[in-house]
């Protein structure tokens, strides 16, 4: 059944599939460790509850969130995973950084999934302020490390169950 909620923190454990056979990479971005350390605490505890067995679980760091493409490309080049979760936080500066950074990482995470058939999660908060952020790592907008887990079970289930 598809959803109308904007916040999948809430999704409702029936419409996840057991996730028990998964291999997860999760990639984490070390800039604004703070955030992404609670977005990583998110993701992790969304796999578990939903079956992902602890030592199926990957973690990998990357030192911002423009090396998440190139770290999601040698982990999928690298490790037999189903999917991989890419965790980042990118807030809008005085310079154009933002900009570039985030539509370098939003293409660069769809190319790698497209390259290698195989789910890449784009787990990474763009947002105007440090306070936005903190309202999403695990504040009043939930948790999106939570979200993408549940993205990264959904699509692995799309991956294994497709049919012609
Ligand atoms: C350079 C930079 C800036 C200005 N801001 C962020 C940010 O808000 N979030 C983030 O994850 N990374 C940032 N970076 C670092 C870049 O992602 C990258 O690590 C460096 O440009 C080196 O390639």
């Amino acid at each position: 059944m598809p959803f109308k909620k904007t916040n999948l923190s809430e999704e409702k454990t029936f419409s996840v599939k057991d996730a028990a056979h998964m291999r997860i990479g999760v990639l984490v971005s070390e800039w604004n460790e703070e955030v992404t350390s609670a977005l990583l605490t998110g993701a992790l505890s969304t796999l578990e509850k939903h079956g992902v067995k602890k030592s199926e679980i990957f973690v990998q760091y990357v030192p911002g969130s423009f090396e998440l493409t190139v770290g999601a490309s040698l982990m999928a080049d690298a490790m037999e995973l189903d999917a991989i979760i890419c965790l980042g936080c990118i807030i809008q500066g005085e310079t154009r950084h933002f900009e570039f950074i985030a539509q370098a990482v939003a293409n660069g995470i769809t190319q790698v999934g497209i390259q290698y058939n195989m789910p890449v999660i784009f787990g990474v908060l763009t947002t105007d302020n440090y306070q936005q952020a903190l309202d999403r790592c695990g504040g009043k907008h939930g948790n999106k490390g939570d979200e993408a887990a549940v993205t990264a079970i959904k699509m692995v289930d799309l991956r294994w169950n497709i049919t012609a």
